[in-house]
């Protein structure tokens, strides 16, 4: 299984007024390719991620897993999620490289969707396709 997908990280802090959440739905067909480089494979080798902002990544076969790496500076509702034509499934890991959550299939077709308050910190996202 090989293909290519979109991940994005969103994040909403706990104090902040909402008021200009509206977020504009940009056109979703940005085919932004990747370097061809192959995103890491374990926390020491994550890609470094900006809140609210979106990767291409590239899942090379059934074991390829791509990690990404947020920092969140206060506590809030961290969103992570994919949109591919794979079933992919997503992780949510803390510094310490611990999952705190995974999913499957909660988000769109196959697409992982994970939805978490987390205090401030250094967080790992995962990306692996579901095998069956
Ligand atoms: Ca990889
Ligand atoms: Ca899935």
């Amino acid at each position: 299984m090989s293909g290519a997908y979109t991940v994005r990280v969103a994040f909403q802090a706990d104090g902040s007024s909402s008021s200009s959440s509206s977020s504009s739905s940009s056109s979703s067909s940005s085919s932004s390719s990747s370097s061809g480089a192959d995103d890491g494979d374990n926390c020491g080798a994550a890609t470094y991620m900006d809140l609210n902002s979106q990767r291409s990544g590239d899942i090379a076969d059934g074991y390829d897993i791509d990690y990404f790496r947020v920092w969140v500076p206060e506590s809030g509702w961290l969103t992570a999620f994919s949109a591919s034509q794979l079933d992919l499934v997503g992780y949510l890991k803390d510094s310490g490289c611990n999952t705190l959550v995974s999913d499957d299939n909660s988000g769109t077709d196959a697409n992982f969707l994970i939805d978490r308050w987390v205090p401030p910190g250094t967080y790992f996202v995962a990306v692996k396709g579901a095998r069956t």
